[in-house]
């Protein structure tokens, strides 16, 4: 199904944080992610590649974030996200939207078995390496409730 992202509030301040979990030093993917999100409105704190679980519960914290977004590349996501959520849920971040994307599985065969995977981890989104930025701006804006400006909305769509 196809809706239109209407209603909600249009205060495009909201605040994500952007990191590459665990030893992953992939840069390249969170640098267009940051760019996107920015110009779409939102403060992103990038945290950087090799980012620690407790850097980015730390950072949620300090920043009162709405979301986190997660990025791995290299194949070891589901270990170095293992207690994320708990660690989030000990910190009273159980309320912070999260979402996990890049190339989660070494060769990533069946991708709906990796997304079911993060999704009973506790990612309320999961995100193949061939997402468009775009995508997840709008599942962000959707799921935060988040208006886009005038001319955002004139072209933009969301499948649901
Ligand atoms: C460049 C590169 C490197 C460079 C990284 C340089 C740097 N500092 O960034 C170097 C040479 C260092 C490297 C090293 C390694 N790499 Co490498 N690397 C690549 C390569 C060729 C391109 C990655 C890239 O920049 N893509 C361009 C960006 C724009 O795309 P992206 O990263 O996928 O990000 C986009 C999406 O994934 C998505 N996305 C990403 N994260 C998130 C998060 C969210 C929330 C959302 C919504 C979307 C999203 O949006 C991004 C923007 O469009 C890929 C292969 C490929 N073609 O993808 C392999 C690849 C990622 N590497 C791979 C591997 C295995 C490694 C090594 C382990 C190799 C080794 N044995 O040493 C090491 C790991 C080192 C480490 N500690 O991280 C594998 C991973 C395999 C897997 N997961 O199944 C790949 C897929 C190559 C392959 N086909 O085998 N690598």
């Amino acid at each position: 199904m196809v809706v239109a992202v209407f209603g909600g509030s249009t205060n495009m301040t909201k605040t994500v944080i952007l990191g590459v979990i665990g030893s992953d030093a992939h840069v390249v993917g969170i640098t267009i992610l940051e760019q996107a999100f920015e110009a779409a409105g939102f403060n992103v704190v990038n945290l950087g590649v090799q980012t620690s679980q407790d850097e980015f519960v730390d950072a949620a914290t300090a920043h009162d974030a709405e979301a986190v977004l997660v990025s791995s590349l290299y194949g070891h996501a589901e270990q170095d996200c293992e207690g994320l959520h708990q660690e989030m849920q000990d910190a009273d971040l159980e309320d912070v939207t999260t979402y996990i994307g890049g190339n989660l599985a070494v060769g990533q065969d069946d991708f709906d078995e990796t997304r079911t995977l993060f999704r009973e981890m506790g990612f309320d989104r999961v995100f193949d390496s061939k997402t468009d930025p775009e995508d997840a701006i709008e599942a962000l804006r959707a799921d935060l409730d988040v208006r886009p400006s005038e001319t955002e909305r004139e072209s933009q769509t969301i499948s649901a």
